[in-house]
């Protein structure tokens, strides 16, 4: 027998086992094909998500929630997006887990483990909002290419961690930083070791606010593997791009950081309006800072039929990047009049805060509720989309839902 027919019939021996079943035509198998049956992983079951999220991408994972699932004033893990731009670490250490703050910009190369962090530093606990920078996506046209995120990719968890400014002055930050970035443990799609999925940053000025942290815990408890165990930066109401999941460091740069992600057209949107469709040159694009005020319905459920004289709930959640959400209001007649929904003040600044109000209808027959947040620099979203942009980044339109009244 020939080797390479040797090592066929080992392999078809191996997924016959691991199938369960005889593969009829198998040896029509092609050689280094990995039959379908095995590369079904149950991502619910995997990464604790309940069923009803949505499946975007398996490689990498990629999985996002409907604006109902999301009713929760603190988003639990069942219901929290992923986003991946590369493969999920395996195997992880955490007692030899280290974090290292370098760069052009530290006064000495510094490492930390992560028993280190916990004892050294004192621990703050926030509510911060996380939106991919590409929810919304789908709605673009012309389409934009990538995750075709519709209102899912948003979450508002419980963080708790130390300050990154604290470890940043613990490790002595130069006049001339401007800018950190970040590194992680993930794995490029190709595997090969010396590129990262994506290495982003933030400027100095959001690096040292207090509400940045170096997390170890999700909701009170660690966190989950694919939301960044054992470590992970958040710096809300930014793209949640800039929140390095498996945190390995931190680069205190003297110019903008350079990893990977941070050029192009990744997380970078025309500094200036331009015609859906158009090409853009690279000078032209700015790099995606506080995200833009926006808010979800999370009840009703869109496609809910209401009992004619009914009055109904309505309620969910409002954000705006960097700024408070100062007014929310809702219509029922496709924004021709508005009336103001109760909001309340958000738990700490960069947390999303809720509104709620009771909608009555006038008569039987098919409504849209739509809902419009202002923030405290008096911008409002757009009712429909807002400006075009490459890669379908910040559609803060207003969301809306469907009804009927029976
Ligand atoms: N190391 C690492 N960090 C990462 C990413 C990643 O692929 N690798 N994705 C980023 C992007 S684009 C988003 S939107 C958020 C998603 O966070 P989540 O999966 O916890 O919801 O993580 C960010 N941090
Ligand atoms: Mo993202």
């Amino acid at each position: 027998m020939k080797r390479r027919n040797f090592i066929k019939k080992a392999s078809l021996s191996t997924f016959t086992a691991l199938i369960g079943a005889d593969i009829v035509f198998g040896q029509f198998l092609p050689e280094g094909y990995t039959p379908l049956a095995l590369h079904q992983t149950d991502p619910f079951a995997l990464f604790e998500k309940d069923k009803e999220m949505q499946v975007l991408n398996d490689r990498p994972w990629n999985m996002e929630a409907q604006a109902h699932l999301l009713d929760d004033s603190i988003t639990p893990n069942k219901y929290m997006f992923i986003r991946n731009n590369g493969l999920i670490p395996k195997n992880i250490d955490i007692n030899n887990w280290k974090l290292t703050i370098d760069g052009e910009s530290v006064k000495e190369t510094k490492t930390y483990s992560l028993a280190e962090l916990k004892s050294k530093f004192k621990h703050y606990t926030y509510q911060l909002t996380l939106e991919c920078g590409g929810n919304g996506r789908s709605e673009f046209n012309p389409p934009a290419k990538g995750n075709q995120w519709t209102v899912g990719a948003v979450s508002c968890a419980n963080w708790t961690g130390v300050r990154l400014k604290d470890i940043l002055k613990d490790a002595g930050i130069k006049k001339n930083a401007i800018y950190i970035g970040y590194h992680s443990a993930d794995m490029h799609l190709t595997g090969d070791i010396n590129k990262a999925p994506i290495s982003r940053g933030v400027p100095m000025s959001k690096a040292l606010q207090d509400e940045t942290i170096l997390a170890f815990k999700m909701n009170g408890k660690n966190i989950p593997l694919a939301h960044g165990y054992p470590l992970r930066l958040v710096a809300g109401g930014w793209p949640a791009s800039a929140s390095g999941k498996w945190l390995t460091g931190i680069s205190i740069r003297d110019k903008v950081h350079d990893g990977a992600k941070m050029k192009g057209s990744s997380y970078r949107v025309p500094c200036k309006p331009v015609a859906p469709g158009s090409k853009v040159k690279d000078e032209d694009m700015c790099i995606i800072e506080s995200m833009p005020v926006k808010s979800l319905i999370t009840y009703p459920k869109t496609g809910a039929l209401i009992q004619r004289g009914k009055k109904i709930n309505l309620r969910g959640h409002a954000w705006a990047g960097e700024y408070g959400v100062s007014k929310m209001e809702y219509s029922i007649d496709y924004g021709a009049s508005w009336k103001q929904c109760l909001l309340e003040n958000p738990v700490n600044r960069l947390a999303w805060q809720h509104f709620s109000t009771t909608v009555g209808f006038p008569s039987r027959g098919y409504y849209e509720v739509w809902a419009r947040a202002t923030d405290t620099e008096n911008n409002a979203q757009p009712m429909l989309l807002p400006g075009w942009n490459p890669k379908g980044y910040l559609n803060n339109a207003c969301h809306r839902i469907a009804v009927k009244v029976v």
